[in-house]
């Protein structure tokens, strides 16, 4: 494994050390250009290291690459060291609260001595906080709330962050010799949003070697318990990850069991004890007569149910569902036909039109939407409508070269506080897609955020709202909505709603998407992709949906273009 991610993560808590400190400006964008570019950087930094190149790497000069070779060859980099005796990790972590930026954390350090969220806390009790600028009961409660917010993130990590991880690990753990079937279970094949840790399921005739195997996997990793058919250590991300060794006869039982949810297996259980049976980690029994657990489908089988996909075991109904025969046919990422919320060059993503439309190709879809902002973002470089226009030229230009991809031309589409849209209407209706989302204003109270949503969905030439919640999974709360009321109105209307794949968003969540298409909803699921890498965030999309019962027939982009074609011209006028 390359050192780039860590390096890269070490600098940019570096340049927060020295923003807290109130330090030079200069030097704090020198340690955060080059980390940005040492994450981009297409091979591992040791490699540079290694032939003396470092200095190639742009925004690292010598200073900052005798600090890469000194953490490459001894582990360790002596001023992050010395930094952090003064402003330890704890501190920098405060930033991460929404609306406690460099500065204030800077007045708060020096001021009032706050080192840590307990400092924090315990210092917005008391009387001087007031004193500092911009301090006064709203904030100081949205403070308590980042606290909150804060402490919840650090218990429990985001599926995309995850997940890679998790794959990569059964990957490694599937070439231990005398080991078959390595398989991830738990909340990560749940695909729920945030996950605790990783558990890995494993067949073996020979449990001890292989958990011993897996201890010792990675050397710079804890063990946390290794012995018998059990190993748990915690990965150099951080994170924990568990692995369960068990027999052919018993891997379905087990594999069921470390599923989970806890909530399904209670229900699970209390179905076997009803027809005499008990059910447990190794199998189903009746009496001391073993008759299933190879394999998850016979177990169920002996219960009377049919295959229950893992994203529904939430004993949110699926058990009743399953008993009447009305499980959903849900949603696969191979029903997937193409994006219709992805940006570019020509706004804040990092591709140009052309390199997205490869990209989608080399996916298999048969059309991709290019969804740039409005000129409201004016951070993310929306597009004022002379843009626009230039761009209209250039993607059909684009779209004309190509035989295999229908590439449309979209927007996302600013909401603006008073409801109306950031483009006027005769733009919208020139344009292929329309996805309206909320980018600013998040703090309106829940009637005119509701309202301002509902106008949007009113507007003849919007498809479909964007992120419909505003929520960043760890970072920000949704925004106040009902969202009950958006969904109502995007049935009455015939409009879609978005499950926004990118894993820091998933937005409409599971819960809301569920209700989204109970009420007769259409979805689009997409990647709101910056890049063409992350036009592979579809399957935490697809995931996300799976988990609110999303079946193909309500998800526009799963339809052939023809048919998606006609939804998209149809009520425009
Ligand atoms: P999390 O919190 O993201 O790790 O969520 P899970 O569901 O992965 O929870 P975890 O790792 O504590 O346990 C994995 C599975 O093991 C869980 O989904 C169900 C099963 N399990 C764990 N503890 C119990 C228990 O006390 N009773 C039953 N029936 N099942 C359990
Ligand atoms: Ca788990
Ligand atoms: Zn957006």
């Amino acid at each position: 494994m390359s050192k780039n991610r860590e390096i890269a993560e070490i600098f940019e808590n570096m340049a927060d050390m020295l923003s807290i400190a109130d330090e030079n400006p200069f030097k704090i964008r020198a340690y955060k250009k080059a980390a940005v570019n040492i994450l981009e950087l297409r091979e591992a930094i040791e490699d540079a290291s290694a032939r003396g190149e470092l200095t190639q790497i742009p925004g690292v000069g010598k200073d900052l690459a005798d600090k890469i070779r000194e953490y490459v060859e001894t582990g360790r980099m002596k001023e992050y060291e010395r930094l952090q005796e003064n402003i330890p990790l704890d501190t920098v972590d405060l930033l991460r609260i929404p609306g406690l930026g460099p500065k204030t954390l800077s007045l708060l350090f020096k001021g009032l001595g706050i080192r840590n969220a307990a400092d924090l806390e315990k210092a917005l009790d008391g009387p001087e906080i007031l004193e500092f600028k911009g301090m006064g009961p709203k904030k100081i409660e949205d403070i308590r709330r980042g606290i909150a917010l804060l402490r919840k993130s650090k218990e429990r990590s985001r599926l995309g962050v995850v997940l890679p991880i998790g794959e990569s690990l059964v990957e490694a753990v599937s070439r231990i010799p005398r080991t078959e079937g390595a398989i991830l279970a738990g909340s990560l094949r749940r695909m729920r949003e945030t996950v605790k840790d990783i558990d890995v399921l494993t067949i073996s005739d020979n449990p001890p070697e292989v958990v011993e195997a897996f201890t010792s996997l990675r050397p710079e990793k804890d063990v946390l318990a290794s012995g018998g058919t059990k190993g748990s250590v915690i990965l150099q991300e951080g994170i924990q990850a568990d692995l369960r060794v068990v027999g052919p006869e018993s891997y379905g039982a087990a594999l069921l069991y470390f599923t989970g949810s806890k909530a399904h297996n209670v229900r699970l259980r209390g179905l076997a004890q009803k027809k005499g049976l008990k059910i447990n980690e190794y199998g189903v029994f009746r009496g001391d007569a073993m008759i299933a657990g190879e394999t998850e489908r016979g177990i169920y089988e002996t219960l009377g149910l049919p295959f229950i996909p893992p994203e529904l075991r939430e004993d949110r109904g699926e058990i009743e569902a399953a008993m009447e025969g009305r499980l959903p046919d849900l949603i696969d990422l191979a029903d997937i036909r193409g994006d219709l919320h992805t940006h570019t060059t020509w706004s804040d993503g990092k591709a140009t039109i052309a390199q997205m439309a490869d990209a989608a190709e080399g996916l298999g879809y048969e059309y991709i939407a290019i969804t740039d902002h409005s000129p409201s973002q004016t951070i993310a470089k929306g597009l004022p409508i002379e843009r626009l226009l230039e761009k209209k030229k250039e993607l059909a230009e684009e779209a004309g070269k190509r035989k295999r991809i229908k590439v449309l031309m979209g927007t996302e589409v600013d909401i603006k506080m008073d409801g109306t849209l950031d483009y006027p209407d005769e733009i919208l209706k020139g344009l292929d897609v329309v996805v309206a989302s909320v980018h600013s204003g998040f703090k309106m109270d829940r009637d005119a955020m509701t309202n301002r949503i509902i106008s949007a969905i009113r507007n003849p030439y919007v498809h479909a709202i964007g992120h419909p919640t505003g929520r960043l999974i760890n970072e920000r709360e949704p925004y106040d909505v009902d969202i009950d009321l958006v969904i109502g109105a995007a049935a009455e209307y015939g409009k879609a709603l978005e499950v926004n794949g990118s894993y820091p968003r998933l937005d409409l969540n599971d819960l809301h998407v569920r209700k989204a298409v109970d009420a007769g909803v259409k979805i689009i699921i997409s990647t709101d992709a910056h890049s063409t890498a992350q036009l592979l965030f579809m399957r935490y999309g697809v995931g996300t949906a799976r988990r609110g019962w999303v079946e193909k027939k309500d998800v526009l982009n799963a339809l052939p273009f023809g048919e998606l074609y006609e939804w998209l011209k149809s009520g425009r006028g």
